[in-house]
């Protein structure tokens, strides 16, 4: 059985990162068999519920305020809507819903409260709950832990050396102090990156480092090709190719075996043979739904027949097992 190691080298990533791409999707798919069942993947669905907005500067987002995009904001959606969004979610075939919030952190006012409700409903609902809200402090983590949330979701995007090129308003210590706060309150870590944004490979090794050697790997790593959109900074950011997604993902395998890699954001732009080479190289779950918070994913009957056509199949809730210890809340 491949070691679950925290004491990653660099050099030991970039190796792995720079070895023939044939040979690193073999080592990757080795280890994805010794882990998990590759046959399975995880079918998340993701719904912003604040959109817009964002007094943030991340330069990839089209949610910023600074930006002119053609994203209308929108304030907190109702607590109905979104439960009725779960459950369409639910019956679709996902396991995970996953709530976005264009806040640079979670104050502690109304709004927090109405989106802990939410996340009581959806756990209530059976399915993974999980959010992305911005910054949060560890009473806060605390209190969404006791709503009953399972996840949180909270990107490195990148290597600490890029950082400054992309966000200026927050510091990449911000980040890990916010991953650090949600471990503590025992609830899955979700957080990866995205690339295209014009990072070299060094700065993609990096990212991946300073994942694979926190104290605990993250349950889960989103691996997101960016979405160029229109009147962000990077919206004339060239295409990533299927090989750079493969060897990040590959990557991601080999140093956190027992992680589920997503295959997150860019997928509209990738065919089936470019999706299955990611699964081959590792990856093990999707956003499902037409759209992801505000730019178009493929839609529910594409992704069936990608299913059906690679002989996948859905992975039940709750199948994580980590130190994450859950409990479902009754309503
Ligand atoms: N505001 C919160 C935050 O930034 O943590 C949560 C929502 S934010 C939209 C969640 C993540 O979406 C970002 O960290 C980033 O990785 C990803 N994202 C945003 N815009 C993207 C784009 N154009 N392409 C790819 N990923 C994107
Ligand atoms: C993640 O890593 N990717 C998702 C989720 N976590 C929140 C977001 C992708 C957003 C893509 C741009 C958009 O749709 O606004
Ligand atoms: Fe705001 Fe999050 Fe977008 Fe950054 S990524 S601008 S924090 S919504």
């Amino acid at each position: 059985m491949t070691e679950i190691r925290n004491n990653w080298t660099r050099e030991e990533i970039t190796e792995i990162f720079n070895s023939p791409v044939l040979d690193l999707m073999y080592k990757a798919a080795t280890v994805h068999r010794e882990y998990h069942n590759s046959s399975e993947v995880q079918v998340c669905t993701l719904l912003s519920v604040k959109t817009g907005g964002c007094p943030e500067d991340c330069s990839y987002c089209p949610q910023a305020a600074r930006y002119q995009t053609d994203v209308k904001a929108h304030k907190l959606l109702a607590t109905d809507e979104v439960l009725a969004k779960a459950k369409e979610a639910k019956d679709a075939g996902s396991t995970r819903f996953c709530m976005g919030a264009a806040w640079r952190e979670v104050r502690d006012n109304r709004d927090f409260d109405r989106v802990l409700d939410m996340v009581k409903g959806v756990n209530g609902m059976g399915l993974e709950v999980c959010c992305t809200l911005g910054m949060l402090t560890e009473e806060q983590a605390q209190k969404l832990k006791d709503a009953g949330l399972y996840a949180y979701n909270h990107n490195l995007d990148t290597s600490e050396e890029h950082y400054d090129e992309i966000i200026s308003t927050r510091t990449y210590d911000d980040r890990l102090d916010t991953l650090n706060n949600v471990r503590n309150a025992k609830i899955s870590v979700c957080s990866g990156g995205i690339i295209g944004m014009g990072e070299s490979d060094g700065d993609r090794v990096g990212m991946l480092h300073t994942l694979a050697t926190l104290p605990e790997h993250p349950e889960s790593v989103p691996v997101n090709a960016l979405v160029p959109v229109e009147g962000t900074p990077m919206a004339e950011q060239p295409r990533v190719s299927v090989w750079e997604m493969v060897r990040m993902i590959a990557t991601a395998r080999i140093i956190m075996p027992k992680a589920m890699v997503r295959l997150s954001a860019g997928r509209v732009r990738m065919n089936l043979e470019e999706q299955a080479l990611c699964f081959m190289a590792g990856a093990n779950s999707i956003f499902a739904g037409d759209k992801l918070l505000t730019t178009p994913n493929p839609d529910v009957v594409q992704d069936e027949e990608m299913f059906q056509m690679l002989n996948l199949k859905p992975r039940k809730a709750f199948k994580g097992e980590a130190s994450v210890k859950f409990e479902q809340i009754p309503l």
